[in-house]
């Protein structure tokens, strides 16, 4: 199979015709300096992947990873000294990156699968819809665009050659991928969030791996100036995965989830598509342990959309006495069943990208742990005594401090308009450094999963957990979900978003064909399916405020759902599944009370018009290839409600 890299240069040639681009010189007549590294020691295959990019993007030098701690110091200088990132001399090895304002987050709009077939990649939406569910790109549209962008893009730079795995080297659940970028920022960063250099290679073999191409988009010398010295090229950035060859491009932006490509790209997007292949998950879920008294413990999966609290949730100090939770992962969970049936679950991901505004000793101390040392912060806001700060953080500031913007302003104020910290500021920082991280977090068997959670961000109507009714209830719960989000700016106000399985922003193909995939998982011959349940820690009274006190008495959920898979006769059927019993959720030490009679409130209205909007967002959006177990799921649904009494 031809890879994009050759099919990109093929057309490359074609395009020296114009003498715009000048021919490239050979492998063996080497265009580039090897500053780092030795290409004799990669694979064939990896050898190959590097020189024929280096002859595309004709970066001035190549630097091949080791992930040693010595190359790491030495990129954290050169970063410091471009001006990229500067210490923040309060902590141990933490360095704060102020990106071009026009770089911040995750570009969905510039996010394209590539197949040849469009339904393979997203369903086709009823006619007159705009689609939701992921953009798809023709792959010779793909090629064209490309083409115009990739040719000699890292001119004046180096291209970093980056050997990473995801999941612990050597488990059998584990991936590799070769990520080749000119941006040495997201070198360190892939540090953190992979596991990264030469033991990798070592552990590939000849092995298949995923391709990870990245630029950010400006060789040199650039006639524009850079903004914070952060090079991107907003305007012209995509990115783009080819399934067929386990391909990601990406171009232009240096920021997240658009450049490491560990993350998002490859063990979401790519992951699940591997996934559907293989007979596993590649899914948005955090994972945690959770230890009752007694010292039984059970693992859990859990998604939920952006904005929900899933770092807090996944690093939780439990308020119930004697409970101990522990930490395997916060964002990505690959699971797969064993030779006994049993749903297993590793974190691909060696770190934590977590949202900085809104973390704080009170919202999530095991975090403000984490990030005291080898830390790179992003897009935050720092205090004269070269400390960090973000909305959030106000009491635990000293009082004499000053405070310089994400933005650079100087004497930044709570009474200024703007945020201090940008809201998609991030810290980048190793897992191993959390207090609570689980004892079996890198195992290479990963750890065994019993309930799987959905949840959301939903003030009406929806109640504190419940559990679905069998294993086609669950998926049919996953593909409903739903969540408050922040609407596009020209609306401004808050919206219920559909946000299926969490996954909207990341499913690789044809959302209908991953609730196929779902469904059919229960088929294996000595399965034993994790129970699924949805919870809502954020639903309001009637005066606004929220009814559930959250954070760490979330744990008291945890435990219900535990003893729910232990079979406890401690749930009742209601119309939209089982609910807890009543005075079965452990209350004991709970300050003040909980209005639970409004927690547990199933209104037949509500339901009735959740009901519709299930079904129209359905017909719209995934139309064609709906399965019909989600649509009898969703009959189901709407008869037990239509006989609820008023
Ligand atoms: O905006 C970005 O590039 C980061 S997105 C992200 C990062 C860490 C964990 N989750 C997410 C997400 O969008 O779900
Ligand atoms: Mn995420």
């Amino acid at each position: 199979m031809a890879s994009l890299g050759l099919k990109i240069l093929r057309s490359c040639r074609l395009l020296q015709n114009g003498s715009k681009i000048p021919l490239y010189c050979t492998a063996q007549s080497r265009a580039f300096n090897m500053i780092y590294g030795d290409l004799n020691k990669l694979t064939p295959d990896v050898r190959h992947y590097v020189e024929e990019n280096a002859k595309l993007c004709q970066p001035e030098n190549i630097h091949v990873c080791d992930g040693s701690e010595k190359e790491n110091e030495m990129l954290l200088y050169l970063l410091q000294r471009d001006g990229l990132i500067k210490r923040l001399r309060k902590y141990e090895n933490c360095w704060l990156a102020r990106t071009d304002p026009s770089d911040v987050a995750r570009v969905e709009s510039k996010t394209f699968m590539s197949t040849y077939y469009q339904r393979d990649s997203i369903p086709i939406p009823k006619t007159g819809v705009q689609g939701q569910l992921g953009n798809w790109i023709a792959p010779d549209d793909l090629d064209s665009e490309l083409n115009m962008r990739f040719p000699g893009c890292m001119r004046g730079r180096t291209m970093f050659v980056i050997p990473f795995s995801m999941g612990p080297v050597g488990s059998p659940l584990s991936k590799i991928g070769v990520q080749l970028t000119d941006s040495a920022y997201v070198v360190v960063s892939m540090r953190v969030m992979t596991r990264m250099g030469a033991q990798v290679l070592d552990a590939l073999g000849d092995s298949d791996f995923v391709k990870c191409l990245h630029s950010v988009g400006v060789p040199l010398p650039t006639s524009k100036g850079l903004v914070n010295n952060w090079p991107c090229n907003p305007k012209r950035t995509i990115i783009a995965h080819i399934p067929e060859t386990n391909e990601i491009c990406s171009y232009g932006s240096g920021y997240g989830g658009n450049s490491l490509l560990g993350k998002k790209c490859f063990s979401l997007r790519l992951g699940s598509i591997m996934a559907k292949h293989e007979g596993w998950l590649a899914e948005h879920m955090l994972i945690l342990g959770i230890e009752n008294p007694k010292g039984e413990k059970k693992y859990v999966a859990a998604a939920f959309p952006s904005a929900c609290g899933k770092t807090n949730l996944a690093m939780m100090n439990p308020s119930l006495p004697g409970y101990k939770i522990t930490c395997v992962g916060d964002d990505i969970a690959w699971m797969r069943f064993d030779e006994h049936g049993q749903l297993r679950a590793i974190n691909p991901e060696a770190g934590f990208f977590g949202v900085a505004p809104g973390t704080s000793a009170k919202t999530n101390p095991n975090a403000m742990e984490t990030i005291k040392k080898n830390t790179i912060f992003t897009n935050v806001a720092e205090t004269s005594d070269g400390g960090f700060f973000w909305e959030g953080l106000e009491e635990e500031i000293p009082k004499f401090v000053s405070i310089k913007s994400w933005l650079g302003v100087s004497d930044w104020s709570p009474e200024s308009k703007k945020n201090s910290a940008h809201p998609n500021s991030r810290f980048c920082t190793p897992a191993s450094q959390c207090p609570i991280m689980d004892d079996h977090w890198e195992d290479p068997a990963g750890v065994p999963i019993s309930a799987i959670i959905f949840g959301g961000r939903r003030p009406e109507g929806v109640p504190l957990v419940y559990e679905s009714f069998d294993w086609n209830h669950g998926v049919f719960v996953g593909a409903s979900m739903r969540s408050e989000a922040t609407a596009a700016a020209e609306h401004k106000g808050k919206v219920i978003m559909h946000d299926p399985f969490a996954m909207r922003p990341f499913f690789g193909y044809n959302f209908g064909h991953y609730m196929k995939h779902w469904l059919c998982l229960k088929k294996r011959p000595n399965a034993t399916m994790p129970k699924i349940f949805h919870v809502n820690w954020f639903r309001k009274n009637d005066q606004g405020k929220f009814i559930w006190p959250g954070f760490g008495e979330n744990a008291r959920v945890l435990d219900w759902i535990c003893r729910r898979v232990d079979g406890e006769d401690i749930a009742e059927k209601s119309m939209i599944g089982y609910v807890p019993k009543p005075n079965s959720l452990l209350m004991e030490g709970l300050e003040g009370s909980v209005d639970m009679q409004a927690l547990f409130d199933l209104p037949k209205e509500f339901w009735e018009r959740e009901v519709k909007d299930i079904r129209k967002y359905l017909e719209e959006q995934v139309n064609e290839d709906v399965p019909d177990e989600i649509w009898e799921e969703l009959e189901k649904l709407h008869t037990r409600v239509e006989s609820e009494k008023l």
